[in-house]
C-alpha cells in the first residue's frame, strides 16, 4: 500500500481537541520538528475564533522548541507527562495554564500500555527511513516510540532528510511483556542488543508522510567554569580513590551520566584522568563529550535512548558514522532506564542536585519547594538502584544568595536512602554507613560553602536532642524563608523561629 505525502497543516487537522498525543523522540533528539509548528498555528487560528484547542502531550522525556516552545506559547497544551526542560512551557506550567505531572521516565511507556492515560489517539513520530509496509527507522532518539506506536489510533511520520545518513543499525526496539507475564530484561551488559533496528508501524494506521529538513537545534556547551570544573575533578578523584581501595571493581563499572554542564565536565575528567581504565556507558543520553572519548578510546561502548548530540557534533558523527556503528545502541527510555537493569549492571550514576539537606535528602526539581524547574527526568530511575549514587552540584548559587546546602529540603525527589555521595566544588560526603548526625556534619563540612558552614552548624546545634534525625521543624525552612523575604539565605534568622 502506498502512504501519501501530505503537508504539516494537513496533518496538523487530524488532530483534536483533547486528543492524547504521543511523539517520538528524547530531549530535542528524534522529536517531530514541522508538524507541532502546524499545530502550534493551528491552535493560534482556532483560538482567534473563539474555539477551543488543547492537546494531552507525551513524550519519552524534555523536548525542543519545536514542540515545548511552540505549543506552550500557543497555549495548546493541556497535560504534559513525564518532563520538559523548556522556559516557556517551565512558565506555563508554574502559572497553572499547563496541568504537569513530573513522572519518572521509565514508567511512562508502561503506564500508557496498562491504560493509565486512556487512549493514544495519535503518534507524530520522526523516522530517517522507511518502507511503504510501515517499516521505520527512526532518528536520534528512541524514547518511548515503540509503545506509542503500537497504541496510536493515526500515526504522522515525519521523514526527515536533514540526516545525511539513515540510522540505521543503531536502534534497539524493544517492548517488555507486561504483567503478570513480564520476564527479565535480558540486558546482561551494556552492548547486548535484545530488539530490533526497525520499528514495524501498521501501516493502515499511518495517515501521511510529512517532509522535514530540520535540525535538532541544540547548542554546544560553554566552556567548563572554575565551579564546574572543580566538581568534575573532585567526581574523578573520588571515583579513582574508589577503585585504589577495591571499593569499584578493578574492570570499572559502566556509567550512567545526567545532563548539563556538571555532567560534561566530569566526562572530560575520566577521559584525561590515566587512574580511570576504558568504561562503557549505561545512561539515558549522550552528549558531545562521550563522541570525543570514544574517538579517544575511552569510552568503549554506550547504551543510551538518544543522542544528544550538539548540531556540530551530529555533523561530525555523521561524517564518521561507520567508526560508531559497533559502540553505540539507542534503546526505549523504559529499557535505557530499567531499574532491573540498572541494578543487575551496577551503575555509577551520576546526577545533578538543586538543593541537598544536611542529612542527604535532595531535591532535583522545585525552587523553594513549589516552582517547577524540570522534573526528575530518569535521574531516581537510576539513583535508586545504581551502584554507585552520586549527587552534585554547586555549593551556592546566584552569588551566594542561595547555598545548595539547607537544613531541611524544600521537596524531595532523592531521599536520603538513596543518595550515597554528595559532590560540591567544596569537596566530597560519602554518606555510606553513616548516621544522620554523622552524615549532617560530613555535608556541612565537605560540601557546604565556607560562608554558610556556620549558619548550618548553628542549626544542628538548635536540634541537638536526643532523636535519631535531629530537626527543629519551626526553623527548618529559614534559609528558604530568608531568600524569599529578603532575597539572600544568608539573613536567616533561627532566633525568629524558636
Ligand atoms: O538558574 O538558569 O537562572 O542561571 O537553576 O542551575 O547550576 O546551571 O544546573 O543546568 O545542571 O541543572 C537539577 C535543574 C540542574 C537539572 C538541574 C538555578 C541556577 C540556574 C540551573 P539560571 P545549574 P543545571 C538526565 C537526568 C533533574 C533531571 C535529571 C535537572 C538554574 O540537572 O533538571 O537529573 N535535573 N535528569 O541558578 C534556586 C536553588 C538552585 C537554583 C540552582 N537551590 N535554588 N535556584 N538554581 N540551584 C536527563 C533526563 O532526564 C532527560
Amino acid at each position: 500500500m502506498s502512504i501519501p505525502f501530505i503537508t504539516a497543516e494537513e496533518a496538523a487537522s487530524y488532530i483534536k481537541n483533547g486528543d492524547n498525543v504521543g511523539m517520538s523522540g528524547f530531549t530535542a533528539s528524534g522529536t517531530p520538528k514541522v508538524v507541532t509548528v502546524a499545530l502550534a498555528q493551528r491552535a493560534k487560528e482556532l483560538h482567534e475564533k473563539g474555539e477551543p484547542f488543547k492537546i494531552n502531550l507525551y513524550t519519552g522525556a524534555s523536548t525542543n522548541d519545536h514542540v515545548d516552545g511552540e505549543l506552550s506559547r500557543a497555549k495548546a497544551v493541556n497535560l504534559r507527562i513525564p518532563y520538559q526542560g523548556h522556559k516557556d512551557a517551565r512558565n506555563a506550567i508554574n502559572n497553572g495554564e499547563i496541568a504537569y505531572v513530573d513522572a519518572h521516565l521509565s514508567h511512562l511507556s508502561q503506564d500508557l500500555r496498562y491504560g493509565f492515560y486512556g487512549d493514544i489517539d495519535v503518534a507524530i513520530i520522526e523516522a530517517t527511513e522507511m518502507s511503504p509496509n510501515g517499516e521505520v527507522i527512526l532518528g536520534a532518539g528512541l524514547g518511548m516510540t515503540p509503545t506509542v506506536a503500537a497504541l496510536a489510533k493515526k500515526v504522522i511520520i515525519e521523514y526527515s532528510s536533514y540526516y545525511r545518513t539513515s540510522f540505521r543499525g543503531f536502534h534497539d526496539n524493544y517492548i517488555p511483556l507486561d504483567p503478570p507475564h513480564r520476564r527479565e530484561i535480558p540486558v546482561y551488559r551494556p552492548s547486548d542488543r535484545i530488539g530490533s533496528t526497525v520499528l514495524k508501524i501498521d501501516p493502515k494506521k499511518i495517515i501521511g508522510i510529512v517532509p522535514s529538513n530540520a535540525s535538532e537545534s541544540i547548542h554546544a556547551f560553554a566552556a567548563c567554569d572554575e565551579v564546574t570544573q572543580k566538581i568534575g575533578d573532585n567526581v574523578c578523584h573520588f571515583l579513582a580513590s574508589q577503585l585504589k581501595e577495591g571499593k569499584i571493581p578493578k574492570e570499572f563499572l559502566p556509567i550512567q551520566s545526567g545532563v548539563g554542564n556538571v555532567a560534561n565536565a566530569v566526562l572530560y575528567g575520566l577521559g584525561e584522568n590515566p587512574e580511570i581504565p576504558q568504561f562503557d556507558m549505561y545512561t539515558e543520553v549522550i552528549q558531545d563529550a562521550v563522541m570525543h572519548l570514544m574517538e579517544e578510546g575511552k569510552c568503549r561502548f554506550a547504551s543510551t535512548c538518544a543522542l544528544t548530540f550538539s548540531d556540530d557534533a551530529m555533523l561530525h558523527f555523521m561524517d564518521n558514522i561507520d567508526f560508531f556503528r559497533d559502540k553505540i545502541l539507542m534503546r526505549p527510555g523504559e529499557i535505557s532506564n530499567s531499574p532491573e537493569v540498572v541494578r543487575r549492571l551496577g551503575l555509577i550514576a551520576m546526577n545533578t542536585a538543586l538543593e541537598a539537606d544536611i542529612f542527604g535528602n535532595v531535591n532535583s526539581t522545585h525552587v523553594c519547594g513549589t516552582k517547577m524547574m524540570n522534573g526528575i527526568g530518569g535521574s531516581a530511575d537510576f539513583s535508586r538502584n545504581a551502584y554507585l549514587s552520586i549527587f552534585s552540584c554547586p555549593s551556592i548559587q546566584k552569588g551566594g544568595k542561595i547555598s545548595a546546602i539547607v537544613p531541611m529540603v524544600s521537596h524531595v525527589d532523592h531521599s536520603e536512602h538513596s543518595v550515597k555521595i554528595l559532590v560540591t566544588e567544596q569537596g566530597v560526603a560519602d554518606l555510606r554507613g553513616k548516621n544522620p548526625i554523622q552524615r549532617a556534619e560530613t555535608i556541612i563540612e565537605n560540601c557546604a560553602h565556607p560562608m554558610y558552614r556556620e549558619l548550618l552548624w548553628d542549626y544542628l546545634k538548635l536540634c541537638k536532642k536526643a532523636t535519631h534525625t535531629p530537626h527543629t521543624l519551626s526553623a527548618a525552612f529559614a534559609l528558604h524563608q530568608a531568600l524569599q523575604e529578603k532575597g539572600d539565605m544568608l539573613q536567616a534568622d533561627f532566633a525568629r523561629y524558636v
